[in-house]
């Protein structure tokens, strides 16, 4: 009783005064027949789901798969797959930007070092004897955990710098700011770093364990396991802490892009950072919808259907039906328009078609070039 008071007063000294959750606005919206996303299957080789989704940037799609001996790393560039690794080893979790590649692999059967692939050239960024996991990358910055200790570490395309000293989890990159959940002895609390200064801020300070961050720009996203089964979504402007939502699922999906975060909660919700409300998207109780993507205005998840799981895209209007079939479609990764996701051991691609809009801007373009040459020709 005593301690069950002591960590209320606590709590109260130390947490930030924030600001009331907002009211889901319940903005249901109705889903339509996917007419303009062709699909395309990309791969039909082994995948590990326990090891996570593909991964896409603009329209480069990466995976790890199975060469007949072990683990080596794909990617799909739009029309045709490479092959970036062949060796002995467990090649596993890649991650994209550009054409930056980096993933991990028990280099000779060893420990788990980090490795970067540029366009053309592959670079062992880690050398040492303990395991380099949880690789991150945004542009050139590169952040990743080392099993000794959970440090955390940021290689910006020339040097390595260690940025947590251990007790870290979960590194999270976008552009300059890193994020990540750090133990402080008795509980994790979010942290992030300004990768162009150097200057690590600590974001929470309290009771209980936070985590699951996301980041983009300087804003995050991430839950606070307030207690059993308080759970809550809160946010950082990057000047303050905000409370965003009250679970009633503890296990959410959560994710953020530019002012938007997204996050699963049986249904899907949105929140805006700028006019500080919250919408509900979605509304089909006990068809659960998880693994919750964003890229700009494109929100993507997977729901069950009755069935099995589909494939769902809200553009900030209308929420498309991708995938309608009889097989699970899940995991999906959206960057820009591009979507990817897995079915058992498969990897499938939806990139949409032009519309008559761009189609037209497109023909207009042509006419416009055959004029130019017209007239430097003549
Ligand atoms: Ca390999
Ligand atoms: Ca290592
Ligand atoms: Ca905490
Ligand atoms: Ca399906």
């Amino acid at each position: 009783m005593i301690r069950e008071i002591r960590g209320v007063v606590l709590l109260m000294l130390i947490v930030p005064p924030l600001a009331a959750a907002a009211q889901a606005t319940a903005a249901v919206v109705p889903v339509v027949p996917n007419t303009q996303w062709p699909i395309t299957q990309i791969t039909d080789q082994y995948f590990s789901a326990v090891a996570g989704s593909p991964r896409v940037s603009g329209s480069n799609v990466v995976w790890h798969g199975h060469d007949g001996n072990d683990l080596e790393i794909f990617m799909y560039d739009g029309s045709t797959t490479q092959q970036l690794t062949n060796n002995d080893y467990m090649d596993t979790a890649p991650t994209v930007s550009g054409s930056n590649v980096v993933w991990h692999g028990d280099h000779n059967g060893q420990d788990r070092e980090i490795f970067l692939y540029d366009g053309s050239t592959t670079t062992r960024i880690t050398n040492n004897n303990t395991n380099d996991v949880e690789a991150e990358i945004s542009g050139s910055n590169i952040v990743w955990r080392n099993s000794t200790g959970d440090r955390i570490f940021h290689y910006d395309g020339t040097t390595t710098t260690e940025i947590s000293s251990g007790g870290g989890q979960d590194p999270q990159v976008d552009g300059s700011t890193a994020a990540w959940q750090n133990l402080d002895g008795a509980d994790s609390d979010i942290f992030h770093r300004n990768l162009s200064t150097g200057v690590t801020t600590r974001i929470t300070n309290n009771g209980y364990n936070d985590d699951l961050v996301v980041v983009s720009g300087s804003r995050l996203a991430w839950r606070g396991n307030v207690s059993i089964p308080d759970r809550r979504i809160f946010g950082y402007d990057g000047v303050s802490v905000r409370e965003i939502a009250t679970l009633n699922n503890n296990n959410p999906a959560i994710a953020i892009s530019g002012s938007t975060v997204a996050w699963t909660d049986e249904d899907v919700f949105l929140y805006d950072f700028i006019t500080d409300t919250t919408t509900q998207i979605t509304n089909t109780p006990g068809l659960d919808a998880g693994s919750v993507q964003i890229s700009g205005s494109n929100i993507v998840w997977h729901g069950f259907d009755g069935n099995d799981r589909e494939i769902f895209l809200y553009d900030g209007q209308t929420i498309t039906q991708i995938t309608d079939n009889a097989v699970n479609d899940v995991r999906p990764q959206i960057d820009g328009s591009v979507i990817v996701w897995n079915v058992g051991d498969s990897i499938f691609v939806a990139v949409p078609e032009p519309t008559s809009l761009s189609l037209l801007a497109f023909a207009g373009f042509i006419v416009l070039k055959k004029k130019g040459r017209r007239r430097l020709f003549s």
